[in-house]
Formats: C-alpha cells, structure tokens, sequence
C-alpha cells in the first residue's frame, strides 16, 4: 500500500493534502495511488453545486456545511475554478464565506484550478473527491464555477449535481443550450428573495417536464441562503436522488453508465501519455514548420506508435 495511503487510514489530513498535490502534479505514482484509495472507497454522498459567478453557490455550501455536521457528519468542499489558472482568485470570496468551518477537523476545505493534471481539471476533481472519501467524509461537496463545456466535465463527477439559479439572471437559455438539462440532477433557485421566483419556477418546471425521464423526476428547491431558508429542504432533496442512484435498478443502470465512461476516459489519458513519452524519447516531434498539415503528421505519429507497440517494446 502506497505510505500517504496508510496515513490517510490512519485520519492524517495532512496526508490527505498531499495525496491530492500528487495526484495535481501527475505524479508517475498516481494511479497506484488512486487504486489502493478506490479500495477504501466508503459509503460518501457526492454533490456538486454549479451555477454562474454571484448565484450564492458558496453561500448555500457554507449552510450545508452546518446543515450536515448538525446531523453530525462530516464534509468535505472541493472549490473548482476552471477559470483561473491558480487557486485564488474568486475563490478567495469562497474562503471568506466558508471561513467559521476552517477551525473544525469535521470540515475540510480545497481548492482546485486549472494548473497541472494531464487529464485535465474534472478527473483531478473526481480524483481528489476519493480521496476524501476514503478518508472517511461522509459528504464531499464540489463546488463550481459554470463556464460551458468545462462544468459539464465536471459535473460528471459527482452523483447528484444541483445547478443553482438566480429569479431574473437569464440563466436558464443558457441551460437549454448548454445541454445542462440532462445533467441536472435537481435546481436550485437561490435569492428566492428576490422578484421573478414564480416565473423562473414555472419556466423550469415546464423544461422539466419536457426533458423527464420516467425513472427519476429532477426537484426544483428554492432557497434564501443569506436567511438559512430552504437548506433542509435541498438536502432531503439531495439524500432523495441519493436513494434513487443506490436503491433502484435504473439508478444502478446510471452508475454502471458512468463507470464505464470513466474506464474509457482512463484509458484514453494512458494513451495519450505514452504516445507523447514516444515521441519525446526519440526526438521525433511531428511539427516542424507551422505550415506542416497536422492531420497527416498526427497519421503518421500514431501509426509509428502502434507499429513499434508503444514505449515499453521501441524503447
Ligand atoms: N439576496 C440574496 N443574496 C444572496 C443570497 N445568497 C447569496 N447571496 C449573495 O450573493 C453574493 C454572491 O454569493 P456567493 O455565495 O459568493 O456566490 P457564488 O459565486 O455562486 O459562490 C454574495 O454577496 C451573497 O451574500 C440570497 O439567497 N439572497
Ligand atoms: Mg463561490
């Protein structure tokens, strides 16, 4: 077993740090690392929170927080920012509103952005998201900032995304866009202090309705974070998709779906590792003037590879 592996058994959340650094960094143990923690995977709720910059996600994640450890469990937030090549920036905001959570070891608080990770920002999540399962969260929370095709990565994730939605901010277009719809696990419309709640309800209900399954109906919560209203309320909502994906035959049928892709996209980031080491090893970059035709020079690349059976056997 990999030695942060133990440590994480052993609750060192320093150790929980570093694995996630690890993982961040591509580091060549990474995926012996992962398996032995897929190994210790436990029984966490997985929840992400997605919606535009200002929708209160970071609000609403702070009155879970509170929510959840009132019920005694354990958090713990993952803060993504595709935007932002460091962490920082807007999640500085974050921190502020999470920040009466720092000082309790049942709370645990990462950010993530863009820097490192071959496989891109949504498997470094999903990866740090088990790691903090095996150390024993019972919930872990994603929380992130929606920029397109970027947030439906990410929101692959996790088990039950809330897309969170503000009365008159013209979000919704974009959703029907964006194909967030087939997604959305439930939505979440936050400042329902605010004019245009009824009418951004109805508006939802009737996508809703368009875009329904027979399995599983997607639940629409309003909340008011600023005044603690409606978080119990997302959170039965929360634990009932949770009972849909883990107690039905339909719900297993998803999860089976999701694995597999996963597998694939595993596979596909192994794939193109080696065939970049391939190349490097022998020097042999494909472009050698910015008029060369890319489509046949990545032919060729690939060919080589297969030909010669990848790193291991051409060296
Ligand atoms: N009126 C009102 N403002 C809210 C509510 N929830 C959050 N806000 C405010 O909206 C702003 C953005 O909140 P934040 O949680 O940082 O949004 P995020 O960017 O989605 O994480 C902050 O000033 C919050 O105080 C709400 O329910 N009603
Ligand atoms: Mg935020």
């Amino acid at each position: 077993m990999h030695p942060l592996v133990e440590r994480i058994k052993k609750k060192d959340i320093r150790a929980l740090a570093k694995a996630i650094t690890l993982v961040e960094n591509d580091h060549e143990e990474k995926l012996e690392l992962l398996s032995d923690i897929f190994a210790m995977k436990k029984q966490a709720i997985y929840v992400g929170l997605t919606g535009s910059p200002g929708a209160g996600k970071s609000s609403l994640v702070n009155r879970l927080i509170s929510h959840v450890r009132a019920e005694g469990k354990s958090v713990a937030v993952i803060a993504v920012d595709p935007t932002s090549p460091f962490s920082g920036g807007a999640l500085l905001g974050d921190r502020v509103r999470m920040n009466e959570h720092f000082t309790d070891d049942g709370v645990y608080i990462r950010s993530m952005a863009t820097r490192g990770s071959l496989g891109g920002l949504a498997r470094t999540t999903k990866d740090a998201v088990r790691i903090c399962d095996a150390y024993g969260f019972d919930v872990v929370i994603v929380e992130t900032v929606g920029v397109g095709q970027s947030e439906l990565d990410i929101m692959k994730i996790v088990d039950t995304t809330a897309v969170v939605l503000t009365p008159n901010s013209g979000d919704v277009l974009q959703i029907f866009k964006a194909g967030i719809m087939e997604i959305a696990d439930l939505f979440v419309i936050n400042k329902a202090d605010l004019h245009g709640v009824g009418k951004l309800k109805a508006l939802l209900r009737e996508l809703v309705m368009m875009t329904m399954t027979e399995h599983h109906e997607t639940a629409i919560v309003k909340t008011i974070s600023t005044e603690n209203k409606g978080i119990d309320e997302l959170w039965e909502k929360i634990q009932a998709h949770q009972q849909f994906l883990y107690h039905t035959e339909a719900g297993k049928v998803r999860r089976t779906q999701q694995q597999q892709l996963e597998v694939y996209e595993l596979i596909r980031e192994e794939i193109w590792r080696d065939v970049k080491q391939f190349i490097e090893a022998r020097n042999d970059l494909p472009v050698i003037d910015p008029n060369d035709d890319p489509y046949m020079l990545a032919k060729t690349c690939f060919e080589k590879w297969k030909r010669e059976g990848g790193t291991k056997h051409g060296g």
